[in-house]
């Protein structure tokens, strides 16, 4: 089997970049580990940034998300002393588009199927080779069979666990993490969200936040020990401590329902430095993750997928190398700061068990700036609607 581009991963990053590439005329396969029901079925982000809602639209999926998503404005910070509107519109003349990953990915499958691009599901051993050479492949088995796919260049859009990065030789690689000591609990109920806003609450009870997919749809976050399991969480203690965590005002109206799905994501920073090596080339998840406090993660691997876009469409239209040579430096550069971003909102809004008295009051008093100041304020909502890509 031979193309031009070998995409490894068909979650967003894969399926996204597949699809930009199809409308320029460059020919992809795609192999995906997973059946597509398991992808589709992994509840994951919801908040897409202006800039993405760009490239979805420029990917010819942009229809159902136009007609469906949903624009919000602004979003709520709360405390226990502090209650602050970011008015990203005020603000940013910007908003951002609450539109579920699910659907994302769906409709993006939709459009690779309907042009007849081939994709792989249950792929196994799906190895990047010769990367160094001017004939790099994929080795893979599928159906049984050992396979190889020839390619011009390779994406490895295979998220944090996948092969790709591993690829890159170790004493090429450095690898930056941080680890934060809690998780998120999330579910997904079937009920009326508790606001038109989103509401990101830091209270001494820890972080929670009301955020939703659809006006059927909720999604509700609390911070949780790394050691607790969903098991542990029955719906209705979710809802007490959701509760205890919010505003009375608006704990009173929260509408509770049986819960569709509960999950824990531990929190994580990292990030793969270079994203390239040879005829490889990283996007997404697999070289850089991001707490979910900003809601960066999708977005940050739409951002990647539009640096890499961009330079392989120079190398086939006009067979300038550049873009892909300066690929790696380009991402990195808003990566870092997307990082900061989210690094700085989780430690604006959780608390940590290591926290003193003294780092108590400091996040208090941010807080305190953040609801009266206007560049705090502009500061906060121009790194939410998304940096320019
Ligand atoms: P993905 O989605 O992990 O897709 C990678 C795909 O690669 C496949 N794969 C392989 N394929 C072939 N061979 C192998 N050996 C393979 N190994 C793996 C996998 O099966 C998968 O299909 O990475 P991608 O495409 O880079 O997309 C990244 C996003 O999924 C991720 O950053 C976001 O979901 C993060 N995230 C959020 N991001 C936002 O921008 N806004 C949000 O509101 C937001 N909320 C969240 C989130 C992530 C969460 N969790 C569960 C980690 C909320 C949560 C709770
Ligand atoms: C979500 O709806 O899943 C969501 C929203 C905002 C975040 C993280 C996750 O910061």
């Amino acid at each position: 089997m031979r193309c031009q581009v070998a995409i490894i991963g068909g979650g967003p990053a894969g399926l996204l970049l597949g699809q930009l590439l199809h409308r320029a005329g460059i020919d992809t396969v795609l192999l995906e580990r997973r059946s597509r029901d398991h992808v589709l079925s992994r509840v994951r982000a919801g908040v897409l940034e202006t800039g993405m809602v760009y490239l979805l639209e420029a990917a010819g999926v942009g229809a159902r998300l136009r007609a469906e998503g949903l624009i919000h404005d602004s979003v709520r910070i709360v405390s226990d002393s502090t209650d602050v509107k970011i008015d990203f519109k005020a603000l940013t003349g910007r908003h951002v588009v609450i539109y579920g990953q699910t659907e994302v990915t769906h409709d993006l499958y939709a459009a690779r199927d309907a042009a007849g691009a081939v994709t792989l599901h249950d792929c196994d051993a799906v190895t990047p080779c010769d990367i160094d050479t001017d004939a790099p492949y994929v080795s893979f088995t599928h159906d049984g069979q050992a396979q190889r796919l020839d390619c011009d260049l390779i994406a490895g859009c295979d998220g944090f666990h996948g092969p790709s990065r591993h690829a890159i030789p170790a004493e090429h690689r450095t690898e930056f993490e941080k680890t934060y000591p809690f998780g998120w609990l999330g579910i997904l109920s079937q009920t009326r969200p508790v606001g038109p806003e989103l509401i990101y609450a830091n209270t001494a009870r820890g972080f929670a936040l009301c955020s939703q997919r659809s006006p059927e749809l909720s999604r509700y976050y609390v911070q949780c020990a790394l050691s607790d399991s969903p098991d542990d969480w029955t719906d209705a203690m979710f809802w007490d401590e959701l509760r205890r965590r919010l505003p009375a005002h608006v704990a009173e109206t929260l509408i509770t329902g049986p819960s569709i799905e509960k999950s824990i994501a531990p929190l994580r920073s990292f990030v793969c430095v270079p994203m390239q090596w040879g005829r490889l080339y990283l996007c997404g998840d697999a070289a850089h993750i991001v707490p979910p406090t900003g809601a960066k993660g999708l977005n940050t691997a739409a951002s990647d997928v539009a640096y890499l876009f961009d330079a392989v469409h120079k190398y086939y239209d006009a067979g300038d190398e550049t873009g892909l040579a300066d690929y790696s430096t380009r991402a990195l550069a808003r990566v870092w700061k997307v990082q900061r971003f989210s690094w700085w909102l989780t430690n604006l809004l959780h608390r940590f068990p290591d926290q003193s008295r003294f780092d108590i009051e400091v996040q208090q008093a941010e807080l305190a700036f953040l609801s009266e100041s206007h560049a705090a304020q502009t500061a906060l909502a121009e790194n939410y609607v998304g940096l320019p890509h």
